[in-house]
């Protein structure tokens, strides 16, 4: 069966078209910077919001239009893996992402979901040796099912702890299995309701615990993805132990597990936390663990998740420079954590949805050549860090300077001097080349 007869493949026709099936930026073979758009973007398709979210919210019931709903579940689970792959091929985008209980119902018993799970995996290694298309990553969802109430390796019940191990465990088997290039832990309900009932210290030596258990097993079937933590300051939990690219690396360095692991960082995610997305990307520059990102937008007078497709052309223009200071994301890519709005419910938004991320980012990345062709952040750079180039400035950055150095040095300078940063000239500037 085809699931969306009113699409061909999706092809690049330039910014006049008014083909609303057409890339009017995203040209995949046009080479940007050294590397063809395709190689710089690497974008993925989330199997939850194209695939199962049905436009559901706290006030009303499903109202999307989907075509794959078979007799049974799991007739619904091998509907949706053709469907997807029809819709990365006709897309023209080479990944996908998944839960766990995205891709198969989940049974009664464990053994009944990894039975589940091995007949879906089956279809979709069939489905990608036919299509060249490849998993960016897969995780496990430890926060729909009633047994993560208390959280998963944080819950206070030491057996849900194991039922999360087991399920990891079949998750790694599975990425392994269809090759995927990552592995994510969102730790959802990682975290704490109140305080008032909460052992932090313990919480947080399970997780590492666990996390160390996800490595060594991984290692031992020769399991090769990246390792990556997603940050989120909250939701559904009050406060997640990974709030930020900070808090995630501080975890990660107080618990020996930096090496083993990366960022997979998302753009809602950095703003519930009182960030903007470049400064998350940058943060995880800086220690060098930008892994992948999730592409998505929030909405700044609405203070929860909501995941819209990115088409913010500022900050996405922001992130891309991030991204391409940081030599690319290796391994990672551009995963669309994003869904269309309820009142988009025709199965072709979700077409919709993804060409205008995908142009998006197209746009930014051409606005990120020009800037790099100008060298517009470096040459600020320079002109702001001149003082360290030679001088005092110089002995600091050397580590020739000391406090009796520098004391000596700031006796003698009583007259200090700032200059202005202009900023309002810089972001004037800015909007040049963005627009
Ligand atoms: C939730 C979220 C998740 C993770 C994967 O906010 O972003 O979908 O990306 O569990
Ligand atoms: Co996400």
């Amino acid at each position: 069966m085809e699931y969306f007869p009113n699409v061909k493949k999706i092809t690049f026709e330039g910014p006049k078209s008014d083909n609303p099936f057409a890339f009017r930026y995203y040209n995949p073979q046009e080479v940007v910077l050294g590397k063809s758009m395709k190689e710089h973007l690497r974008f993925a398709v989330a199997y939850w919001h194209t695939m199962i979210q049905d436009g559901c919210d706290p006030f009303g019931s499903a109202v999307n239009k989907r075509n794959w709903f078979g007799k049974t579940p799991i007739d619904t689970a091998k509907n949706r893996v053709d469907a997807i792959f029809e819709f990365l091929t006709k897309l023209d985008v080479d990944y996908f992402c998944f839960h766990d209980a995205d891709i198969a119902p989940e049974g009664e018993t464990l053994k009944e979901t990894n039975k589940n799970i091995d007949e879906i995996v089956a279809l979709i290694k069939q489905r990608m040796s036919e299509t060249g298309k490849r998993l960016l990553w897969n995780t496990a969802n430890m926060f729909s099912n009633p047994r993560f109430v208390h959280g998963a390796a944080s819950s206070s019940n030491a057996v849900v702890f194991a039922h999360a191990a087991a399920q990891v465990k079949k998750g790694l088997e599975v990425g392994k299995e269809l090759g995927a290039t990552n592995y994510v832990f969102w730790g959802g309900r990682e975290g704490y309701e109140s305080l008032l009932n909460t052992d932090m210290n313990l919480e947080q030596d399970n997780m590492a615990r666990f996390f160390h258990m996800a490595v060594d097993y991984a290692k031992e079937i020769n399991f090769e993805a990246q390792f990556l933590i997603e940050p989120k300051p909250k939701e559904p939990t009050t406060h997640q132990y990974d709030f930020d690219c900070s808090a995630a690396i501080a975890f990660l360095s107080a618990y020996g597990l930096k090496k083993y692991f990366k960022l997979n960082i998302e753009a809602n995610h950095a703003t519930l936390a009182g960030h903007t997305f470049e400064h998350e990307l940058n943060i995880a520059r800086c220690y060098d663990m930008l892994g992948s990102i999730d592409a998505n937008q929030g909405n700044s007078i609405l203070g929860w998740d909501t995941d819209e497709f990115p088409t913010d052309l500022y900050s996405v223009t922001l992130a891309v420079y991030q991204i391409v200071e940081n030599g690319g994301l290796g391994k990672g890519g551009i995963n669309f954590d994003a869904k269309v709005r309820r009142s988009s419910f025709e199965q072709d938004d979700l077409f919709f949805g993804h060409i205008a991320g995908i142009d998006t980012f197209a746009r930014g990345l051409k606005a990120v050549e020009k800037l790099k062709k100008d060298k517009f952040f470096e040459n600020i750079l320079e002109k702001r860090y001149a003082s360290y180039k030679n001088g005092i400035g110089a002995d600091i950055v050397s580590g020739k300077a000391n406090f009796k150095t520098l004391e000596e040095y700031a006796l003698q300078n009583t007259k200090l001097k700032n200059e202005s940063d202009h900023l309002e000239q810089i972001k004037s500037k800015l909007n040049d080349y963005i627009f």
